[in-house]
């Protein structure tokens, strides 16, 4: 099914699941070549999501404030590439949500164990706000929080679970969105956590 969030931000429930079979492993292979790690804010502080990407770029934090860079700063080493399963799932929820020849350059996986939690931001670090941002949902569920465009405006509840797909442009793009803490639990897949993949253009 899809679901309207806002007027340009859709919900594909359940998009991803016909591809599992390419995709875990896929994620898996990404997961030993960069390591998911606790990035340092610009604050100081660790992180509570754990990171890494896929693709030309990755999103980077650390006390210099938040980027996009080619290499991964824990290896010095260019960032995996994305593989095609990836790349292709982005590219067909994007056009199921009027998204046409969508090419992400930059994914961004991150990792949330139970009592994790994504307070409320804008992504704001793209070149480009054109493109949309499409994010899947793998393992325990969350509650998503989408927000409007002031911090202190109401955000709408609204569950993702293992499979689901969210694509946002267009007006939606720039919604102050988050997380609510995960709860504790078990995916029978992908066990006691929450994978989201971000995908974007970034440069
Ligand atoms: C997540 N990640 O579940 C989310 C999925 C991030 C992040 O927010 O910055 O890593 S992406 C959610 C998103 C992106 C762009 C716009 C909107 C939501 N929105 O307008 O609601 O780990
Ligand atoms: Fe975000």
């Amino acid at each position: 099914t899809r679901l309207p969030m806002g007027e340009q931000a859709w919900l594909l429930h359940g998009f991803a699941l016909p591809r599992m079979g390419d995709l875990l492993p896929a994620l898996d292979a990404l997961l030993r070549a960069a390591p998911l790690r606790h990035m340092t804010t610009p604050g100081g502080l660790a992180m509570s999501v754990a990171t890494t990407s896929c693709g030309v770029l990755g999103w980077v934090s650390d006390r210099r404030g938040y980027r996009y860079a080619a290499r991964d700063p824990v290896s010095g080493n260019d960032w995996p590439a994305m593989p095609p399963v990836f790349a292709g799932l982005a590219r067909d929820a994007a056009a199921a949500a009027g998204f046409d020849a969508f090419a992400p350059d930059s994914c961004l996986i991150n990792r949330y164990v139970p009592g994790t939690r994504l307070t409320l931001h804008q992504d704001r670090d793209e070149r480009d706000f054109a493109a949309p941002i499409v994010s899947v949902s793998l393992g325990l569920p969350a509650v998503f929080l989408f927000g409007g465009h002031a911090r202190s405006d109401k955000a709408v509840h609204v569950p993702l679970a293992h499979g689901d797909v969210a694509v946002w442009g267009g007006v939606d793009r720039l919604r102050f969105h988050g997380v609510l803490p995960v709860k504790p639990g078990c995916h029978p897949v992908m066990g006691a956590q929450r994978i989201n993949l971000t995908f974007r253009r970034a440069g």
